[in-house]
């Protein structure tokens, strides 16, 4: 993919900025990428290893019926790294977008904010209708009765912890080879079929069901944006291509 010039990403945006003014639903996906100015690691880029293990073989169920106390060890580190963090300014554009499309109380299904981040950063920027598709780390939950709690205790102590009942509780995210949050994917889904732009923020597109969504907004004629500083599969997919950093790009989209 070529480097598109500063020149190409201006128009890109003028058109984008025109495209999200006459949009009548605006639905946005995010990822890893849309927190890494905010200092987060992202999966797959340098730093998003933690003692040599690959996200894919940590997020686990196996992972953590197999050691725990790693898993949570790895979790712990995650908790500690975003407690440091804030959001930045691509996460602060996305919550001002959000007003914008429902400021006349127009109905609620003007925007929608699907996530695969579990780092609470949208939420503390403001957002209000968060879809989060695999989970927030910042919630845990008990194996076995099912008790499930805010915790924000950062380093948790003990490893790993454990319920009033004696079981296990685990972090509260969406592990590969788990299940979508069915009423977060319903919603997320009917967001995209009913979108007329789809933004795609900071993802790599690799980690299905949530990259299909960018399939379901194109196929029901919605205005593709990807942003990103590298090129991704979703690209072939985008009716606009926004190379660059969000914190810089979608600022200058409101
Ligand atoms: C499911 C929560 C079915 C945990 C995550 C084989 C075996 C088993 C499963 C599969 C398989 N093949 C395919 C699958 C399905 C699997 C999958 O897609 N695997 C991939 C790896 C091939 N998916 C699942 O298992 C899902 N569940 O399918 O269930 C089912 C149905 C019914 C009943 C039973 C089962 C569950 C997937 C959810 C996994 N959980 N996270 C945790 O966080 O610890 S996924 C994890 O990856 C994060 O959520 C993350 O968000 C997500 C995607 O990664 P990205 O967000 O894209 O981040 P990444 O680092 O990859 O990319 C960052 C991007 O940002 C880059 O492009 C970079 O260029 C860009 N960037 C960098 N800086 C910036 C920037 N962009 C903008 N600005 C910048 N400044
Ligand atoms: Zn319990």
């Amino acid at each position: 993919m070529r480097k598109a010039g500063r020149s190409e990403v201006t128009d890109a945006a003028a058109a984008v900025r025109q495209a999200l003014e006459d949009a009548e639903s605006v639905a946005v996906l995010t990822g890893a990428g849309i927190s890494a100015e905010s200092g987060v690691p992202t999966f797959r880029g340098q730093g998003g290893l933690w003692r040599n293990f690959r996200p894919e073989e940590l997020a686990t169920p196996e992972a953590f019926e197999r050691d725990p106390r790693l898993v949570w060890e790895w979790y712990d580190w995650r908790r500690g790294r975003i407690h440091k963090t804030k959001p930045n300014a691509g996460h602060h554009a996305l919550a001002e977008l959000e007003r914008r499309k429902t400021r006349d109380g127009l109905k609620s299904e003007a925007f929608a904010l699907i996530t695969q981040n579990v780092d609470g950063l949208h939420d503390r920027a403001g957002s209000q209708r968060i879809l989060k598709l695999h989970g927030d780390i910042w919630l845990v939950r008990c194996v076995n009765c099912g008790a499930e709690e805010r915790n924000e205790q950062v380093p948790l102590g003990e490893l790993p912890p454990r319920c009033r009942c004696g079981s296990l509780i685990r972090p509260g995210v969406v592990w590969f080879g788990e299940p979508l949050p069915a009423a977060e994917w319903e919603q997320a889904f009917a967001a995209a079929a009913h979108s007329g732009i789809f933004m795609v923020v900071g993802t790599s597109g690799v980690v299905y069901p949530a990259a299909g969504l960018v399939e379901v907004a194109r196929h029901a004629g919605a205005g593709i944006v990807v942003t990103n500083p590298e090129a991704t599969p979703l690209d072939s997919h985008a009716t606009w291509v926004l190379r660059g950093a969000s914190g810089e790009i979608l600022p200058r989209l409101l």
